[in-house]
């Protein structure tokens, strides 16, 4: 026999992120399986948090910042909800049953635009972290992420970063390993991605700066080059970060969104109204959506006649041997002899 929990999503504004009405927060606790006769094989496997169809929704009609809104989630529900597609999005606008009682236009989503995930052009690896690495230093103000559209990277003077929007054209440096100069200043202004086909075609890439070595060598190469910004091999996807870590290519951006308002929006919304996204300034203070990631209950029963002790610790450790194998990673196993 195999029980599932159905999946199933909640409308009601809940109020427990202070404490109120927790038992209704713990109410998804899975049920024990049953006791059977015979031979009992229980297996209790905890689901992907992936998986968007092993969510529950909740609307929290309390006004918080982005980050107090994501430690409300992650203490009684799992996070703020991703969005992966129309349907939760429609879903989402469903929840809100009395438009009246929300004084505010949007309500948090778990998207946000984390201005320091830079990649090099050379290689996936990403070495740029949470905005901090010894070779690389910002230039004042930066990244500043004006208009919401400065996703790639010049280098201001000689050394110092500031982002830039990736269809405006710079002059650019390439790195070719052929070379014995290893770098070549391209003074034609090229956009970014037109700068990097033309570095991958005459030469290597768009030049990196990973070692205070390469970070010296390309000062020396731009000093006394005339230019004031010159690309280089930064940039980054925007707007791809969820608060849960998942991965979801949907979006639904109001127009004109998201445009960094201020220099100061880095957090997403959904309006309450037009059910579209736009970006808003992460310390202000909205309701917000969570998600709980539903546990998957599935109870099996084997009737087998053997004269072995099933409860062998060799016999146990082959049946959990074998269940690893076949991807299932929280499971009991219990056997009742007759
Ligand atoms: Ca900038």
């Amino acid at each position: 026999m195999i029980r599932q929990k159905p999946h199933s999503f909640h409308s009601d504004h809940f109020t427990c992120c202070q404490g109120r009405r927790k038992a209704e927060c713990q109410r998804m606790k899975p049920r024990m399986g049953e006791i059977n006769i015979l031979v009992l094989l229980l297996l209790s496997a905890g689901l992907s948090t992936s998986f968007p169809y092993s969510r529950e929704y909740h609307f929290v009609n309390q006004r918080m910042s982005w980050t107090e809104a994501q430690r409300c989630c992650r203490e009684n529900f799992t996070d703020l909800v991703t969005i992966f597609n129309s349907d939760i999005n429609e879903l989402l606008m469903t929840m809100v049953q009395n438009r009246n009682d929300i004084s505010v236009a949007g309500a948090w989503i778990g998207l946000y635009d984390n201005v320091y995930s830079w990649k090099w052009s050379m290689g996936d690896k990403s070495i740029y972290i949470d905005g901090k690495h010894e070779f690389l230093t910002w230039f004042k103000g930066q990244p500043n992420n004006l208009n919401g559209n400065q996703h790639c990277m010049v280098i201001e003077g000689t050394k110092e970063l500031n982002d830039a929007p990736c269809d405006t054209p710079y002059p650019f440096l390439c790195f070719d390993a052929n070379s014995t100069t290893s770098y070549v200043l391209v003074k034609e202004k090229q956009t970014w991605p037109k700068a990097q086909s033309y570095c991958r075609t005459h030469h290597t890439d768009l030049a990196s700066i990973r070692s205070n070595e390469e970070k010296s060598n390309i000062a020396l190469a731009l000093t006394g080059s005339g230019f004031t910004q010159i690309l280089i091999g930064l940039y980054r996807d925007p707007w791809t970060s969820w608060s849960d870590n998942s991965t979801s290519m949907f979006t639904n951006w109001g127009p004109s969104q998201p445009n960094n308002y201020l220099l100061q929006q880095s957090c997403a919304l959904i309006n309450l109204d037009l059910w579209k996204w736009y970006d808003g300034d992460c310390n202000s203070r909205f309701p917000f959506y969570c998600f709980k990631a539903v546990t998957k209950q599935m109870i099996l029963k084997v009737k087998t006649q053997s004269e072995a002790n099933m409860n062998s610790a060799e016999i146990q450790q082959q049946l959990e041997t074998h269940m690893q194998t076949k991807g299932l990673t929280n499971f009991k196993i219990l056997w009742r002899s007759v």
